[in-house]
């Protein structure tokens, strides 16, 4: 006994569901929303961040494509149930992350170490791989950093506390630049790394 819908009822509710999911991908946090110097945030709180970084940019394979002219970018140092001693971007492994010339970028990264409790921090510049055991400081066309992250308080998982950061630039010039880990030996040894590539504008 069902009634059945009407092709156009279809279309609207299918209009409304795409605008919504691409409201949520494109839907920068609110200025002032996170700090922008270390702070410590609770395990609900950093996940509800990761969720967020899953809500914005668009997944094209291996990479990550932002798009607007606000965009945010959440990284993950050691993502529970992701592979040790990596980045990741919206569920990704040291993806790629497009953004399109001009952005304003807002780079939030969250060190949940869950291994030796290791600090982790994020450099984009210019300097390709292979890396040395050291990372210099500056960059060769260092664009942003976020200085090094202590590891997440003692406790269990979910009661432990965990250290957020977030920086805001401008990406300007366009180019492939690459995102790092300056704790000696991450990038080096664990490949923690990936492409940051800012796209002309249109
Ligand atoms: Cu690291």
């Amino acid at each position: 006994m069902f009634r059945s819908i009407s092709p156009a009822a279809v279309c609207i509710s299918l209009a409304i569901a795409m605008a919504m999911a691409f409201h949520l991908r494109a839907a920068p946090v609110a200025d002032g929303a996170l700090p922008t110097k270390p702070h410590l945030v609770s395990y609900q709180a950093a996940k509800k961040l990761i969720k967020l970084s899953e809500r914005t940019g668009m997944v094209m394979g291996h990479m990550v494509m932002y798009s607007g002219k606000e965009v945010h970018v959440v990284v993950v140092a050691n993502q529970p149930g992701l592979k040790d001693m990596t980045f990741a971007v919206h569920g990704l492994v040291n993806p790629e992350l497009d953004v399109p010339a001009g952005a304003k970028v807002s780079l939030t990264l969250i060190n949940m170490d869950f291994g030796g409790g290791m600090a982790h921090g994020v450099v984009i510049g210019k300097l390709a791989p292979p890396y040395g055991v050291s990372i210099p400081s500056p960059l060769p066309g260092q664009i942003a950093q976020i200085p090094l992250l202590a590891p997440r308080s003692k406790q269990t998982r979910s009661q432990a506390k965990y250290y957020v950061d977030t920086v805001k630039f401008t990406a300007k010039k366009p180019g492939t630049y690459y995102y790092l880990c300056q704790m000696p030996t991450h990038a080096k040894t664990f490949k923690m790394y990936g492409k940051f590539v800012i796209t002309p504008g249109h």
